[in-house]
């Protein structure tokens, strides 16, 4: 069955999935769409809800990245039997997601001083808000959100690495614990390899 996944040229909210994919050794179409030159009107409206990602295997089309991710992981044995433990691992990857989402209007915005604006509002109340609660949670949980790698860090993984493509900003060379759970999915088997022939990406 032929696997697509679709996305823009970018990380954003589709690197965690192929991470997950090249983790899982899952043979996947890995198509991207210029992200400088969207919308593309036929592609969006081709799209179920109009927006990426979107993941195919055969006739089947799953979107939500969270959704996408999940459903990867739980046939790599990256989420926990446990449904208390699922339920505290989700709580995580929405935390994350609510960080991202403080980084959203700072990419909507086009007006150079607006975006710097918000671009300092992000460091002054969201980086380390978020940051210093993960740093915090990682060292007391052997580095991993759920004690041992789940797909939480790869979730994770993905903001990070968007976070730095879209502000331009590091943020694990502040959270030392945040810093080695990154190294550690960079150099996953599949990741590593994906990882060494990836070209950088552009906005
Ligand atoms: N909740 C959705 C959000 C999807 C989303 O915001 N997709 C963006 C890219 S990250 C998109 O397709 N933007 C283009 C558009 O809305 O036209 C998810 O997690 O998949």
């Amino acid at each position: 069955m032929t696997k697509k996944l679709h996305y823009f040229n970018i990380n954003g909210l589709g690197e965690s999935i192929r991470y997950l994919l090249h983790y899982a050794g899952e043979k996947f179409e890995d198509i991207q769409y210029d992200f400088k030159s969207w919308p593309d009107k036929k592609v969006k409206e081709s799209l179920p809800y109009g927006q990426f990602p979107l993941y195919e295997e055969g006739d089947a089309k799953l979107t939500q990245s969270l959704a996408i991710a999940r459903y990867i992981a739980l046939k790599e044995n990256l989420l926990p039997p446990d449904p208390w433990e699922q339920a505290v691992l989700d709580s995580f990857v929405f935390t994350i997601y609510d960080f991202w989402s403080n980084v959203l209007p700072f990419i909507k915005e086009q007006d150079p001083a607006r975006k710097a604006t918000i671009k300092k509002k992000i460091i002054d109340d969201n980086i380390d808000f978020y940051f210093s609660r993960f740093e915090k949670h990682l060292k007391e949980n052997r580095g991993h959100f759920g004690g041992k790698l789940t797909w939480v860090d790869f979730v994770f993984v993905g903001i990070i690495e968007s976070a730095h493509l879209f502000l331009e900003i590091e943020i694990e060379k502040e959270y030392p614990t945040v810093g080695t759970l990154v190294k550690e999915v960079l150099r996953l088997p599949g990741v590593k390899e994906y990882v060494a022939t990836r070209k950088p990406y552009v906005l």
